[in-house]
């Protein structure tokens, strides 16, 4: 009797477990596909590439955590680490932010890209000037960006697999090739290769990454592949090339992504997607206009289908170069709150990720999945 009622028991439980197991198996809106929600975008990219997100520390303690620890395996901090907010001081570091969102990661097991180490925004005031507000030399400059870089890639040695050491060096002008920065100003163009030096010495196990924008634009990418493989062939330690991927609903056009991701293949290096998000709102038309071209500031039917079909075209292009690309890192969580939503104009909500306001799903999630299997 009581090897029945042990023998009913364990087959009523097996029941349950089988139930639950397939109540958790998500119908795709279409129903073309039955795709299994317990798995996070990191598990159905797992043999392709990491999958990050840009957090703050703020973010970490509310019901996105929970959100990040299930889709994510790799976190960039968004501000903490950048050289103004953790270094506002010249002899002043500011980790708190920076530390908190390092605890998060190794609690749960989840790798960190480091973003950025040298910039010509966000950086602090003092580091371009002495005492007196004059200008510093080349020498001076170099020294501080060399006690900065050994300072904070340093400090994480060994537990930040990836650095973003120069961010956006590169002009946006046609007839320019270096970005007009003070760092280009006051050192010239040897302050690139010098922070790849410095990053390398701090923590010669780091993958270091060079970093940039409008990266699909046919005459900037050039101008970032030349520089990239430059440093390669020179023998700077460099790792990798960093696609920000900042697109929208009507970038990048299929023979530009496949151009762009076929150039930055052919060096040679890692290829990592770090800062990627899809504005719902058409770049060249709304470059400066708080008003959208359709007058309408909601994620309409429309916006949301273009968004699927670019972000389905993404991730297939991505999926075709998974040799070549290591990790695909979203810009911010979801559309609950995003950097468009003050850029380029203040204020103008935008869509731009694959979870929406209260952290579902959206449709393009499940695309985006399809593109994994
Ligand atoms: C990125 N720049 C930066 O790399 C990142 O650190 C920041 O948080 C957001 C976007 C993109 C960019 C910009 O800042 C200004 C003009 C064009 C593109």
């Amino acid at each position: 009797m009581k090897s029945f009622l042990s023998a009913a028991l364990v087959a009523i439980v097996s029941v349950l477990l089988v139930f639950c197991g397939s109540g958790r198996q998500a119908q795709k809106g279409n129903g073309a596909s039955v795709i299994d929600s317990s798995k996070g975008l990191k598990d159905h990219f797992a043999n392709s590439f990491a999958i990050g997100v840009a957090v703050s520390p703020r973010a970490l303690k509310t019901d996105e955590a929970a959100l990040i620890r299930q889709q994510f395996n790799s976190i960039t901090p968004e501000n903490a680490m950048k050289m103004g907010p953790i270094h506002p001081r010249e002899n002043e570091y500011f980790w708190r932010d920076a530390d908190s969102i390092m605890a998060f990661a190794e609690t749960n097991g989840i790798r960190v890209r480091g973003h950025n180490l040298c910039w010509h925004n966000q950086s602090p005031r003092w580091m371009f000037t002495n005492e007196k507000g004059d200008t510093v030399s080349s020498e001076t400059l170099l020294q501080r960006l060399k006690e900065h870089i050994t300072a904070v890639v340093g400090r994480y040695k060994g537990r930040i697999y990836a650095w973003d050491v120069v961010n956006e060096a590169i002009s946006d002008r046609k007839d320019e090739y270096m970005r007009n920065s003070p760092w280009y100003r006051i050192c010239g163009e040897q302050f690139i290769a010098k922070a790849f030096e410095y990053a390398h010495a701090a923590d010669p196990g780091a993958l270091l990454f060079y970093n940039d924008y409008n990266e699909i634009d046919p005459v900037k990418r050039e101008k970032i592949y030349r520089l990239v493989k430059r440093l390669k062939d020179a023998g700077v330690p460099i790792h990798g090339v960093g696609l920000q991927a900042h697109w929208a609903i009507n970038e990048p056009g299929d023979e530009e992504l496949e151009n762009t991701l076929a150039r930055f293949s052919s060096l040679g290096l890692q290829v990592q997607i770090t800062e990627l998000d899809i504005s719902v709102y058409n770049k060249e038309h709304n470059a400066r206009e708080r008003k959208p071209e359709d007058g309408n500031t909601d994620f309409t039917a429309d916006k949301e289908q273009k968004q699927i079909d670019r972000y389905r075209k993404c991730f297939a292009a991505f999926h075709k170069y998974r040799k070549q690309i290591s990790s695909v890192t979203f810009w911010n969580i979801s559309d609950r709150a995003s950097w468009l939503d003050n850029f380029p104009v203040r204020g103008r909500k935008d869509y731009p990720l694959l979870f929406d306001k209260n952290l579902q799903p959206k449709k393009a999630y499940w695309e985006v999945v399809e593109t994994a299997h």
